[in-house]
């Protein structure tokens, strides 16, 4: 059978010849296809000798049965090659360190807007919000600023739009969050004890002065609130804020929805072109307050005859320059990330009340 044991030699070579799967299925129909060189043989059967036959049959068979194995095993390794292949090209070390990525900061405002939140909770005060765009009576009828009043031009106001013949009333972009404490009050009654810190918006832009800006207002509503509970409150926030002693200053001021009313300064030095808080002799503005109008009460729902308390309000973004020595308010809104970065905090300095005394 030296005819057989050259094609056998031949084709189990070129089965281990194959480069991939397509040249081992062509090599396959060549060999034991239908009209493949093998089957072609076996055909060849019905002509011999039963002898012949005898002989050739089995051969034939055998060597059939060897190339389908060689053709199987061919596939596998082929396979397995591929998988080989594979796995090198995508190999990854998934100990390496990660690549590095910048995370994000805690904006000064967002930093200082927790703090004082900590600081009043401490002293029994929650968190109330309200809408950023307002009706003209929550921003000003309701406290004691009527349509006539130089506080509503004084203001600069922003209004919004209205169609010609819309009858619902005007609304502005609140000036103050003095209306989140009359909406407190409506919903709530008396006594009562909030601060209200957000976002207010005047027409206004200079070196001092954004269109939106942030304030936090107090209100504490009882039997019988004084002024020297507000003075209490005020020079215990402040130092709890700065961490030092920090005396205050009143001076008797006016505004419409408080009286009295007071001014209120916090001790300062004014050395080297730097302000420093709770040293020194000098004074620096920082909030308005007063005892609240009793026609505020009586528009937030309150009786004036049984409850009284006192207000405050003053600019987060001022006393987050004061504290972190930022010195450019418009730097704030410009979202440059250099800025940001210097001076903005990390997700893990976390406000917790402390008095630095
Ligand atoms: C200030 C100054 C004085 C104030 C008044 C009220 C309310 F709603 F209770 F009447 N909230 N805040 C107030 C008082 C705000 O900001 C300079």
């Amino acid at each position: 059978m030296d005819g057989l044991d050259s094609l056998r030699a031949t084709w189990l070579e070129r089965i281990g010849n194959a480069g991939d799967e397509a040249a081992l299925e062509e090599i396959r129909v060549a060999a034991i296809g239908k009209k493949g060189e093998i089957s072609l043989k076996m055909r060849e059967l019905g002509k011999m000798t039963p002898e012949e036959r005898q002989a050739a049959g089995p051969a034939l068979n055998a060597l059939k049965d060897e190339v389908n194995s060689a053709l199987a095993a061919k596939k596998q390794a082929l396979a397995d090659a591929a998988l080989d292949a594979r796995l090198q090209a995508e190999w990854l070390d998934v100990t390496l360190p990660a690549r590095h990525r910048r995370v994000g900061t805690i904006h000064p405002v967002s930093q200082v807007t927790e703090e004082v939140t900590a600081i009043f909770a401490d002293m029994g005060f929650s968190v109330a919000e309200g809408p950023q765009i307002e009706t003209d009576w929550y921003n000003f009828d309701a406290l004691n600023i009527p349509g006539h009043h130089p506080a509503r031009a004084e203001m600069d106001t922003f209004y919004t739009h209205r169609a010609e013949g819309d009858d619902r009333p005007p609304h502005v972009l609140r000036t103050h969050t003095s209306p989140v404490q009359i909406r407190h009050m409506e919903a709530h009654g008396a006594p009562c004890r909030v601060i209200a810190p957000g976002r207010v918006y005047r027409a206004d832009y200079d070196q001092t002065h954004t269109p939106m800006f942030h304030q936090v207002e107090g209100l504490a509503i009882d039997r019988d609130l004084s002024m020297a509970n507000l003075k209490w409150v005020l020079e215990e926030f402040f130092t709890a804020y700065f961490g030092t002693k920090v005396k205050t200053r009143f001076r008797a001021s006016h505004f419409p929805f408080t009286e009295p009313s007071a001014e209120v300064d916090i001790q300062c030095s004014f050395e080297g072109g730097t302000v420093k808080v709770g040293e020194g002799d000098g004074w620096l503005e920082v909030l308005g307050s007063g005892m609240v109008h009793p026609k505020v009460l009586q528009a937030a729902g309150v009786d004036p005859a049984e409850w009284q308390g006192f207000a405050f309000g003053m600019g987060i973004d001022r006393i987050a320059m004061l504290k972190y020595g930022i010195p450019d308010l418009r730097a704030f809104f410009d979202s440059d990330l250099r800025w940001l970065r210097h001076y903005g905090f990390s997700a893990l300095q976390v406000p917790a009340v402390h008095s630095g005394v």
